[in-house]
């Protein structure tokens, strides 16, 4: 029996199945670059890049090892620029007796494979991606009759069941599951980004630049310069690196967030654990054991893990349990356009330039300028969770729906009515003064309302939860912040709220 054996951009990964059970004299892998893939959404140029070089790197090492390849690049003539295209036209050429696939990360694409075993002359087989450490039915089992879903309780199954930061007694290391109070601390003076690695392009590289420049001139973001590790090497290195000089003050400084430093101490591997070039679990137990060798502290190498084995793996559940319909939801009723200035950077609002900034430049934010920076505005501003959606999509090098959709539309825009976040995630610019040096070089002023200076997060904070009132006023969470609404005298409520139509029109008129 020969295999025709298909493997995704976001799936270059020698321990799936797909690869380990080849045959190298008889089947053939089949890697397409296709525009329907490149442009479902505005990517980014560097996203592109990275992904079509590491998947080139990926034939080649295939190849090396001594499989046959057919990899289509985006410019063959004969490229129909669709995955089931190239998968059609494979069968057609080679003759396979079957082919494999394994199963796509997104809903759209998996619908469209299921469409395709009726068009296919041969048995279409999806295999499971074993890179994820819950599977669809583990999730499923976890999350069934439960009243509330919270990512807390799915996590401390996930460290028992892997045992990772588990005593023998199935005690929590250091006695506590979560370290996350630790991890809050504000920037202290002077921090930055320690240095990171940059890596040398080679010849296959400097071709995908070149074909990106050429067949992307009106996508988004700075194509140069490119940074990134294109294979799994490249990218065990960038994990050493960050193991080695990085996680041990990842902790202190998690949500903590300085001018023109993107990074800080980020690990920036979603990029490369997504495409398959490094394994969730290698990562995390290269955590654990800086902890266990005595090189980083707890409250680090918790949190890391924390954010792989519990909200990468849970967030994955949520949105393979609740699609197709999750991409719908909106229960706050959004529906204001995409503000121009998320693409193009050019507000008065600095933090938000920062945040933009950054994810035009690198293609790159962190998690916390995502969520209370760009999120928040969009949440608080009553952006339509769809366009914010598509945009998340697009900007970020690590971003594939089923990861970048419950974060967008869940956690942060609560477009999904509390399945994920237990309260939203909405803050004024208190919370931006306090943990950015963000508002200090800023046009407008945290300290200020209303009025010519007033910062916009303020009025538009508070008119969101007076909006909101009914839904919200109940949460226990939030019963301190409506208590503080309900203090302020009527005629500062209606002030603050007139100046939150004023910037909202601000924003649809391009002033903000
Ligand atoms: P670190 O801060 O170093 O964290 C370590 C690792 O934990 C990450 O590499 C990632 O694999 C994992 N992780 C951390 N937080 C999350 C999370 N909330 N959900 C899932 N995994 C997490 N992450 C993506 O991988 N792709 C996306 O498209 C994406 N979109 C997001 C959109 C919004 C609105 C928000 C609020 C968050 C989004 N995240 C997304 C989660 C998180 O912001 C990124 O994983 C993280 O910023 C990537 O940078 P890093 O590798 O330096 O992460
Ligand atoms: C994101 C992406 C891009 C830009 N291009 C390709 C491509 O040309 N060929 C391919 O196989 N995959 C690409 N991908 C990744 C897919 O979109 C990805 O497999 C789905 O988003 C599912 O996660
Ligand atoms: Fe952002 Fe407001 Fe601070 Fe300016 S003053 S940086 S808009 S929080």
């Amino acid at each position: 029996m020969t295999v025709l054996r298909v493997v995704l951009g976001d799936q270059l990964s020698a321990q799936l199945d797909i690869v380990a059970t080849a045959d190298k004299g008889r089947d053939t892998f089949l890697l397409a670059e296709v525009m329907t893939e490149a442009n479902y959404v505005r990517h980014h140029v560097k996203k592109i890049a990275f992904l079509f070089s590491a998947m080139r790197h990926f034939a080649e090492a295939l190849r090396s090892a001594g499989y046959k390849v057919r990899y289509v690049t985006l410019e063959d003539e004969d490229n129909s620029q669709s995955l089931d295209g190239e998968i059609l036209r494979a069968v057609e050429e080679l003759r396979p007796s079957r082919v494999d696939i394994t199963e796509p990360g997104e809903w759209r694409l998996r619908e469209r494979f299921e469409s395709l075993r009726l068009a296919l002359s041969v048995p279409l087989k999806i295999l499971p991606d074993t890179r994820f450490l819950c599977s669809h039915t583990e999730f499923n089992a976890w999350a069934d009759g439960k009243r509330e879903l919270r990512m807390e309780y799915f996590y401390r199954e996930m460290r028992r069941r892997h045992d990772i930061l588990v005593e023998p007694d199935g005690k929590p290391t250091g006695s506590q599951w979560n370290f996350d109070a630790a991890n809050r601390k504000p920037p202290k003076a002077g921090l930055n980004s320690p240095p990171r690695l940059s890596f040398r392009k080679d010849a296959i590289t400097l071709d995908v630049l070149n074909l990106v420049r050429r067949r992307f001139p009106d996508h988004y973001g700075r194509l140069e310069p490119f940074h990134f590790a294109v294979t799994r090497r490249q990218a065990l290195r960038e994990l050493e690196h960050f193991i080695k000089h990085i996680l041990p003050g990842f902790g202190d400084y998690q949500d903590a967030m300085v001018r023109d430093e993107p990074y800080l101490r980020h690990s920036l591997l979603a990029a490369y654990i997504n495409a398959g070039l490094l394994y969730p679990l290698e990562v995390c137990r290269q955590a654990e054991i800086a902890f266990h060798s005595g090189h980083a502290p707890l409250n680090s190498v918790e949190g890391f893990i924390r954010q792989i084995l519990g909200w990468r793996e849970y967030v994955r559940g949520i949105y393979w349990r609740f699609m197709p319909n999750y991409l719908e939801r909106n229960a706050l009723d959004a529906t204001e356009q995409l503000p121009w200035f998320y693409w193009s950077g050019g507000t008065q609002m600095g933090c938000m330039a920062q945040a933009l900034g950054h994810t035009y430049d690198h293609a790159y934010s962190h998690h916390i300028q995502r969520l209370m920076i760009t999120g928040n505005f969009a949440l608080l501003a009553g952006i339509d969770p769809k366009a914010v959606h598509e945009w998340y999509l697009a900007v970020y090098a690590d971003a594939y729906e089923w990861v970048e959709a419950p974060n967008t539309i869940g956690m942060s825009l609560f477009a999904d009515g509390g399945l994920l976040a237990s309260k939203p995630y909405a803050a004024s610019a208190n919370y931006i003064k306090r943990m950015s040096n963000f508002c200090g070089s800023c046009t407008y002023d945290p300290s200020i309302s209303v009025g010519e200076r007033a910062c916009p997060f303020n009025a538009l904070y508070w008119d969101f939860l007076a909006r909101h009132r009914e839904r919200f006023s109940g949460n226990r969470r939030m019963l301190y912040t409506y208590a503080t609404w309900d203090k302020m005298d009527a005629g500062k409520q209606v002030a603050l709220r007139n100046q939150a139509t004023a910037h909202l029109i601000a924003m649809r008129e391009g002033r903000l």
